[in-house]
Order: structure tokens, then sequence, then C-alpha cells
């Protein structure tokens, strides 16, 4: 049975480019999310995020009438489901010892949204990023709230309902190239359900669509994103040694990944967004004592931002000793982007964002931010302004990179009061 209407729950940084590639391919899609400004601003054929090239693709969708969106699921051939899934509770608030738990209350909620649309033939794909077991989690959900449908985990191949676990793999910033053309895995509960999930994705994939099961495609994902964190880790715990025995980590970095079989990642400020710095947590939760290295990951990333901290810290004390007429509250400090990685608006779970907060609340003096990819600060930073780069440099004392924002490396900065976290000036 082909797919006529594709359904997507959660229209945002993942669904709603996945929305779009589907309507691009002349299928008709109905976009579903909670967020009704999200919904309006979609339906005019506009965005509410940004992403490279998407808005072109939305709007062409809305306006040859592909696509639509709306709050609450209609009927559809296929449903895949891109909501959160966040912690239970926030990290910063964390002690060392405790690990915090995935919440896949978001899942749950799509689950029983789409279920009383569902009718046999229908296939569930969950493409969050999700803890393994998960999928069959969210099977039990729609079992649940549906006892007149099969699902796999009782039916197996004959189920009414196919369900997969095809996850996400895209980088924000390239996701409608890398949507058409990375591999995707397809962990089917049945083999059945994979290739049904072939069939769909086939629609706009390019890339090789490679077949496993659910829990196999749900640990694939969070090793990926936890290797990357181990790699960080390794990078941010060299610019810490450097720091200490006055080495260039940037020069030290580039000097090692000349030899053939070496490519160290770059250090920076820490690591944010709803990825790399959540995932590796679902394999620790459900692991705690086998994974040892993922936590320590973890928990060198999280401690950068506190070292960038005291470095501004320090450099405030250096200021001031230069210059014995002034008190800190004279002192200005300019941090340089907020967002979570370089050219995107996104300051989920961003060092950045959060370190400029720390600084404005120990900071007595003036905490400028420029980030050129918003237009207004966020509330948790209300007590600063946003500003220019020519502003922020013409009047701060103290500056703070945080972001190697494509802006920012076109700009010289000369200054004996520069905290540099990315190596850019
Ligand atoms: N970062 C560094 N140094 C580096 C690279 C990144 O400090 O050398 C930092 C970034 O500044 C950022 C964080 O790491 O704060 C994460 O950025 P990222 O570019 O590594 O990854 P994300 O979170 O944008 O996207 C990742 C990707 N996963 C991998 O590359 C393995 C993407 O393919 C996934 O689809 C995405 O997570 C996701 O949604 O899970």
């Amino acid at each position: 049975m082909s797919f006529n209407t594709i359904s997507v729950i959660g229209l945002g940084y993942i669904g709603l480019p996945t929305a779009a590639m589907f309507a691009s391919r002349k299928k008709n899609v109905i976009g579903v999310d909670v967020n009704q400004h999200a919904v309006d601003t979609i339906n005019r054929g506009e965005i509410h995020i940004v992403e490279p090239d998407l808005d072109m693709i939305v709007h062409a969708a809305v306006t040859e009438g592909y696509l639509k969106a709306v709050t609450s699921p209609e009927p559809a051939d296929a449903f895949l489901i891109a909501v959160p899934t966040p912690f239970k509770s926030s990290l910063n608030n964390e002690s060392d010892s405790t690990i915090p738990e995935p919440d896949l209350s978001y899942i749950k909620k799509a689950s029983e949204a789409i279920a009383p649309v569902l009718k046999k033939g229908d296939l569930v794909i969950l493409e969050s990023t999700s803890p393994v077991g998960a999928t069959e989690q969210m099977a039990e959900w729609l079992a649940a709230a549906r006892p007149d449908l099969s699902f796999p985990q009782k039916a197996g191949e004959n189920a009414d309902v196919n369900v997969a676990h095809c996850p996400e793999r895209v980088l924000p910033g390239h996701v409608v190239r890398e949507l058409v053309e990375n591999d995707r895995v397809i962990g089917g509960m049945t083999t059945k359900c994979s290739a049904r999930a072939v069939e769909l994705y086939k629609t706009f994939v390019q890339g090789e669509c490679v077949i496993t099961n659910a829990r196999t495609a749900e640990m694939a994902k969070l090793t990926e994103n936890s290797c990357r964190d181990v790699q960080i880790a390794f990078a941010n715990e060299l610019s810490i040694i450097c720091d200490k025995l006055d080495i260039d980590v940037w020069e030290l970095i580039s000097l090692a990944n000349r030899h053939p079989r070496i490519n160290i990642l770059q250090p920076g400020p820490g690591v944010g967004g709803h990825c790399i710095a959540v995932d590796p947590w679902f394999i620790v939760s459900k692991t705690p004592i086998e994974a040892q290295i993922i936590h320590t990951a973890r928990k060198v990333n999280d401690a950068k931002p506190q070292w960038v901290i005291n470095k501004v810290k320090l450099a405030i004390a250096d200021f001031l000793q230069a210059n014995p007429t002034k008190t800190a509250k004279d002192v200005t400090i300019a941090c340089y982007g907020l967002a979570f990685k370089p050219d995107i608006d996104d300051l989920r779970e961003s060092p950045a964002l959060n370190i400029t907060k720390q600084i404005a609340e120990l900071h007595s003096g003036s905490v400028i931010a420029v980030e050129p990819n918003i237009n207004e600060l966020p509330s948790a930073l209300n007590s600063i302004q946003l500003s220019t780069f020519d502003n922020a440099k013409e009047s701060a004392d103290i500056h703070l990179l945080l972001v190697d924002h494509k802006e920012f490396k076109t700009q010289k900065m000369k200054t004996d009061y520069l905290i540099d976290t990315k190596g850019v000036w």
C-alpha cells in the first residue's frame, strides 16, 4: 500500500524539514504541532526556525497545497513522530551522583494524540532520539489506546499497524541536504515494518536505507552522538591542559591532525544543543556501571563553561590591576555569540547563553551580547543589552568570544583582555 497522506507530529527543527521534503515530492503532508504560532506561520508559507533553504521549500509546499499545519492529528497513511525527548529534570541541578532520566512524556502525548485516527494499514515511525526500548514502549501506548487494532509486539508480521524507529541524524544548518543525502537507519519492529519504512523514506532519501531492529536503531543514534561527545571532551580536556602548560591548543591540534590517523575535534566553551549534550545520558541512565567513558565525557564537557567563567574572573582582576583607578562596576564585558554552535539561531542548551547569563549575574559592571542570528534577547538575559559587533568592540574592556559565527571570523580583535574559546581571533 503506498503512502498518499503523510503526517508529521512535531514541526520543529527536524519535523518541519522532513514534512517539507515529503511535500516537495508531491505527497500530501499534514504537519501537527501544539504550538499555534508555529502552525499559523507555516500555513502562511513561512518558517518559525532558522535553517538554510528551508523557507523556500516550505513556501512552495504550502502554496502548491501539499503541506498544511494543524494542531490536532487527522487520518493519514504514515505518521512520523518528531517530538522532543528531554530529561526529567534540568542537568544544571544534577549532583555528581545523579544521572538524568529521559522524559518520554512528549512521545506518550503524541502517541495518544494519533491513536484515535489510526487505521488498519498505517505505519507509525518514531524519529525522536530515544533511549533503548522507547519504540516498544510507544507501540504499547498505541495498543493500549486502540484495543481494536493489532500491533507488532503481539501480532508480529500480521499487525494492522506497523511500527519502526528511524532516528533523524541531520546536522542543524545542513538539514535540507543531509535529509536527502545521509544514509538512514531503519529499525522496524518486524521485517514488514522495516520494508514499509524504507518505502516511505525512499520518497526523498537518496542515501542508503539500512535495515536493523528498533533497539539497535535507537542505540545507533545514541552511539553516534556519544562518540562525538567523547571526542569533543578530549579536545576540551586538551585545551585546559594546554592552558596550564602555556601551549596554543589550536596549533597543537592542527599539528597532531597532520598525522594520517588522527582527527581531533575543536575545543569550545562546552557542548550544547538538544542532542550531543543530552543523548549520552540516555545510555548512561540505562547502563550506569558500564558507561564509564561516556559518563566522564559528559562531565568534562559540562564543566567547561565554569572554566571559561573562571577565565573571565581572572581577566577582570588583571584589568583592574592594570587600571587601578577603576572598579569592577566600570568594566564592560562583551560576549560574542549566544547560539549553541556557529551560524544558527538555536539557543537551546547553549553553553554560550549559559556563560553570558552567569557573567551578567556575577559581574557588577555592564555586560553586552552580540548575536547576529537573533533580533531580541531571550528573557533569561533581560539585564543585558544586545549590541552590534562594532559597538561591542568599541565599548567593551574585556572581550569573550563564545561562538565562531561567520560574522566574527571576518573581524579582527586585538586586545590584552580577550578570551577566545574558539580560537578565532
Ligand atoms: N562542538 C565542539 N567542538 C567540535 C564540534 C562541535 O565544541 O569540534 C560543539 C558545538 O559547538 C555544539 C555541540 O558541540 O555546542 C554540538 O554540535 P555538533 O555540530 O557536534 O552537533 P549537533 O548537536 O548540531 O548535531 C548532532 C549531529 N551528530 C553528529 O554529528 C554525530 C547530527 O548529525 C545529529 O542529527 C544531531 O546531533 C541530532 O539531532 O542528534
